[in-house]
């Protein structure tokens, strides 16, 4: 009989929990690349090894060796880091990647241009921060996204517990980490030999795909609960968690031309109560681990699981093996997915000199660096080694300064300032923009993303002006290619790289995350995108109704349909 499963299953079969032949790997001098298999394993370990795309071709015409080097994820539940480890992190920024931290759409801190020589170094130095890269990447549950900032209020605080709970409890228990990481105990020989499995939840197998949970706490959706794999929505009396909506089913990732891919929202599997919350997540993992998808990677994430098996028998698994039925989801409401930019207070002290004040930050693309005339990492650098604050890596590629006593608020405005750091943003099209890595870092991109989004939107800053529509928060985000990292299927206005230079233009997203968007343009490049938005931001302005967002108003307009669910996103397009 011939073996059906994707090729990963069988490198993770034969892995040895993970380990392959990377310890090896790394002694091998001869070249800054890694074995095939490898390059599959090493994402559970929080890297990808990448090539410089801008030299490739250069190299390529000399003969050399691509110019390999590893990007580096950490997990951070929650994203919340202290002053001290900031600080380590700043330091391993210039020490051995490419001098710049890149916040990622997750709430956490990539690291790119880490050649292999360093590899084990840049590891051993994250630990030394209280921190690790496990299974930021790679087919297991990946790091755990909370509603921004667990100082903001109790409920936040909540969120964040749950966060790192579920983030503890989903972890790999494989000893590979530690050993050709931090040169740890060999493990695997002795676990065999007591008869033991040295991953009692994943197996052999792992999950069949990469594995997303978020928390959010409403009115914020901050999180973009409907874009991923399981989601636990706080429900809230007095301010306090007395419970938890569940969602399942929800992606970004597509193919261009292949509508057996989609992005998807979401669904509601129920109501837990907080005691209850980790075991659902256990459950609904597993479900995921049996029922997923082994063979084709392609339809291997939960969303098709869901999509396909139907949400009432997920449900009807998912209580089997719970052993209780869930709840009724409970009501609630979201307002938007972006960051109230600029100082807040906690919400919730219970006398007024308790309250703390919390700076978000916009950080344009997640790309913390230092540029002539506005050095952000060294103005972030200074904060941290006065100790003012927390710092908290948002879903929106954005930072916080949290819990920072009212007598700091001022000494950190002039350290922004005298770094040409502002608190004000352009526009608000820019304060609600997202854009992922793309090139020249990222295997996958087909246009530039990260590199391009912000003179766009320069552009795109005119046609607001014409209409009166600067300061107005429309979500935008852009991606090189349809898998969707900066989810700009839920975006209001959405630019998907298709071709160096063109890209596919998405509307009609709702401003709440609830509703995904529908194509209407495709391969158009910035003379284009420019000419079909500036006449639509017009008609916005001049036919809202009082408190319509961009994303309904398109659809009202008729610009393009409502996409109701992932299975009609491609339904009933009408190219402009
Ligand atoms: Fe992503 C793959 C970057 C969030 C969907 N993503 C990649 C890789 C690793 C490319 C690769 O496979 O070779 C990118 C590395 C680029 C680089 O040079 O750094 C990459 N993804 C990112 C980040 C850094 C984008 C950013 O600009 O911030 C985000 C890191 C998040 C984190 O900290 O964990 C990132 N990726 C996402 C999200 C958004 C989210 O999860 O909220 C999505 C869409 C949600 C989802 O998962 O459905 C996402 N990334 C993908 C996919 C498509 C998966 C699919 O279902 O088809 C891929 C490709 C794949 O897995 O095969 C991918
Ligand atoms: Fe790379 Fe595509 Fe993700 Fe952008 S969306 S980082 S191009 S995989």
């Amino acid at each position: 009989m011939t073996d059906k499963r994707a090729r990963n299953e069988i490198i993770k079969e034969n892995s040895h929990q993970l380990r392959g032949t990377l310890a090896e790997g790394l002694q091998d001098v001869v070249t800054g690349n890694i074995a095939e298999d490898d390059h599959q394993l090493i994402k559970f370990h929080g890297s990808y090894i990448q090539d410089d795309r801008d030299v490739r071709g250069e190299r390529a015409k000399k003969k050399l060796e691509k110019a390999y080097s590893f990007m580096l994820r950490l997990r951070i539940p929650g994203g919340l880091t202290t002053p001290k480890q900031w600080l380590a992190l700043d330091r391993i920024a210039s020490e051995y990647a490419n001098g710049t931290l890149r916040l990622t759409t997750r709430e956490t801190f990539q690291y790119h241009g880490v050649i292999k020589s360093n590899l084990k170094r840049t590891m051993q130095a994250i630990n030394g921060a209280a921190l690790d890269t496990i299974a930021a990447c790679g087919d297991v549950n990946r790091n755990v996204m909370t509603a921004a900032n667990p100082y903001l209020s109790k409920a936040h605080k909540q969120a964040y517990d749950l966060g790192k709970a579920i983030s503890e409890h989903l972890l790999p228990k494989t000893g590979a980490y530690h050993e050709i990481w931090l040169d740890g105990e060999k493990v695997e020989e002795k676990v065999r030999k007591a008869g033991k499995s040295e991953e009692p939840l994943y197996g052999t197998h792992y999950l069949p795909r990469k594995f997303k949970t978020v928390i959010a706490v409403p009115p914020d959706n901050d999180v973009d609960i409907f874009a991923h794999c399981l989601g636990f929505i706080a429900v809230l009396e007095k301010g306090e968690v007395v419970g938890w909506n569940v969602t399942v089913g929800g992606g970004m990732g597509m193919t261009h031309g292949d509508t057996n891919t989609f992005p998807r929202t979401a669904e509601f599997l129920g109501f837990c109560k907080p005691e209850q919350a980790i075991d659902v997540a256990e459950k609904v993992l597993l479900v995921q681990r049996d029922w997923g998808n082994r063979e084709n990677r392609a339809r291997a994430r939960f969303k098709y699981t869901v999509e396909d098996r139907g949400i009432d028998n997920i449900r009807a698994e998912v209580e089997k093996r719970l052993g209780y039925k869930l709840g009724k989801p409970k009501p609630f409401k979201f307002e938007g997915t972006g960051d109230p930019l600029g100082w807040r207070q906690t919400l919730d002290a219970k006398k007024d000199e308790d309250k703390k004040w919390h700076l978000t930050l916009f950080v344009e693309n997640g790309r913390i660096k230092d540029v002539p005339g506005r050095t952000m990492r060294s103005a972030l650098r200074e904060i941290a080694e006065a100790g003012y604050c927390d710092f908290v890596c948002t879903s929106n590629q954005n930072v916080i300064l949290a819990n920072v006593a009212s007598k700091f608020t001022s000494k950190i405005e002039a350290i922004l300032k005298a770094h040409g750091v502002s608190t004000e943003v352009s526009s608000g099209l820019r304060a609600n923009s997202m854009a992922c890595v793309s090139l020249p870092t990222c295997a996958l991109g087909l246009a530039e993303s990260e590199r391009f989004l912000p003179e766009l939107l320069t552009s795109l800053e005119d046609s607001l002006d014409k209409a009166g529509l600067r300061s107005d928060d429309i979500v935008v985000r852009m991606t090189g290619c349809p898998n969707g990292c900066a989810r700009p299927y839920l975006a209001e206005i959405g630019f998907v790289g298709r071709n160096p230079g063109l890209y596919n233009l998405y509307l009609g997203a709702a401003f709440d995350g609830s509703r995904l968007s529908k194509l209407y343009a495709q391969d158009v490049g910035k003379e284009r995108i420019i000419e079909l938005l500036d006449p639509i931001f017009l008609k916005y302005a001049k036919e809202r109704k009082s408190g319509e967002h961009f994303g309904d108003f398109v659809i009202r307009a008729g610009l393009v349909k409502a996409t109701t669910a992932g299975n009609n996103f491609h339904d009933n397009i009408k190219l402009a």
